[in-house]
């Protein structure tokens, strides 16, 4: 058996927590393999919303086993109040999550040093979540991280060492705070989180595949945020693109399956950084209102745009996408014309390859289509798609080189159209 892909294709929030939840039927074990709680997968349905964060979105369905990978970052802290909340609503999540024991563990100085690097930043401050995803991977890379492992023996002096190797640092920010609350509550945070399993996941996840059982990688943010692919150096820092699957759970390239690529019929992007078809007119204005682009984890308001295929495309060729999910295409549905961006100019000149940097100086070459104006909410097989929709469905098909297979046309679980 092989592990299948879930990506985000743009700058996140494509709506893969959506997708994941209607590809799990199909799926025996779902993993996260690379970021942390700054992921925000929301879920919808019996009229009820869910947002996770850490945990994979294989949480609600009964009997999945639900795996996060060495290449994820831990807030024991974060993911008390999110398991507390999912038992709340009975999920039983004892049996159905296991934890990689080398998963790194954000501490509570993490979050405080994230704070303080964006502060002296001024600026040119990233607009991170705040979650202290950066300063973790950074302890890690550095060789100077603690893993979940690390929990089990010994971990007050390697906490001890850590957070004053933090202090000095944030000393030297003249960065004022103060952990002692946050400090208490992540201890017994660690003490709830020691009651899961925690595991040799690598070892699992390619135990369970030998042994004839599907796996779902599902990945958090989106490609254009990965630390090396992305719009450097506003990215997140971790590798998002389906490559970190392989890094992030211990399995061979050569056991990626399918890649599923998700992307909306627009564009958003949160934080700073380059975004060459943001709007700043009313059409961005209405994309926001309609598609409800507000984040999941800060509640910052996203920035709205047409659709990127120079992006998209190299998107699709750094994680070899094999099928393409387009969702939300329902918040175009009152529009009259509909645009993409199908090359970038850059100093007069046409380019269809995504450049190193990402200047100001790039202006969008769109073609224009029309819309399909009418409520798409309803419909329940592609039979029922009207010719200006597929007219769009075929230009993206020909333009990106993969086929779309499944189509989503809002919120719930049961507004999912898989084609063909
Ligand atoms: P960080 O906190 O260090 O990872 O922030 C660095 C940049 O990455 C951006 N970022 C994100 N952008 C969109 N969605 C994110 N996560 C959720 C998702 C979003 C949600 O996976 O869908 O629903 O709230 C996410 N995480 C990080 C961030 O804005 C910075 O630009
Ligand atoms: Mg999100």
């Amino acid at each position: 058996m092989k592990v299948d892909v879930l990506l985000g294709l743009q700058w996140g929030d494509e709506g893969k927590g959506k997708v994941v939840d209607v590809l799990t039927p199909n799926y025996d074990v779902i993993t996260r393999f690379q970021g942390g709680p700054n992921a925000g997968h929301t879920l919808e349905f019996d009229g009820q919303k869910y947002v996770l964060r850490s945990i994979p979105s294989g949480i609600f369905q009964g009997g999945k086993i639900n795996i996060i990978g060495n290449g994820v970052v831990l807030d024991p802290l974060l993911f008390k109040i999110e398991a507390e909340s999912l038992a709340e609503s009975g999920h039983d999540l004892t049996k159905q999550l296991y934890i990689s024991k080398k998963a790194h563990l954000i501490l509570p100085t993490h979050r405080i040093l994230d704070a303080a690097y964006e502060a002296a930043k001024g600026d040119a401050k990233i607009g991170t979540t705040g979650k202290g995803i950066g300063p973790t991977y950074t302890d890690k890379i550095s060789r100077n991280g603690l893993r979940v492992g690390d929990l089990l023996h010994n971990f007050d002096e390697k906490y001890a060492k850590a957070k004053a190797r933090h202090e000095a640092i944030l000393k030297s920010l003249n960065y004022d705070y103060d952990i002692t609350e946050l400090e208490a509550q992540w201890f017994e945070a660690v003490e709830y989180l020691k009651k899961f399993n925690l595991i040799d996941s690598e070892h699992v996840i390619n135990d369970y595949l030998k042994s004839g059982k599907s796996v779902l990688a599902e990945g958090a943010q989106g490609t254009l945020l990965d630390i090396d692919f992305g719009s450097y150096p506003f990215v997140t820092s971790s590798n998002t693109i389906c490559a970190g699957a392989c890094t992030g759970l211990g399995v061979a390239p050569n056991k990626i399956g399918n890649v599923y690529g998700i992307f909306k019929a627009y564009c958003t992007r949160v934080g700073s950084g380059p975004f060459p078809t943001e709007l700043f007119d009313e059409t961005g204005e209405k994309i926001r209102a309609i598609g409800h682009e507000f984040g999941a984890v800060t509640g910052r308001s996203r920035r709205c745009g047409w659709i990127d295929l120079v992006a998209l495309k190299y998107a699709i060729m750094v994680d070899g996408v094999t099928h393409l999910i387009m969702m939300k295409s329902d918040v175009l549905d009152t529009f009259e014309t509909i645009k993409a961006c199908v090359a970038y100019k850059i100093n007069g000149k046409e380019t269809e390859q995504f450049p190193f940097e990402i200047g100001d100086d790039i202006e969008p070459v769109y073609v224009e289509l029309p819309g399909w104006q009418c409520d798409m909410t309803k419909m329940q097989s592609e039979d029922e798609f009207p010719e200006e929709f597929n007219a769009y469905l075929s230009f993206l098909e020909n333009e990106l080189e993969v086929p779309i297979k499944i189509v989503s046309v809002g919120p719930d679980r049961e507004q999912t159209i898989v084609r063909y």
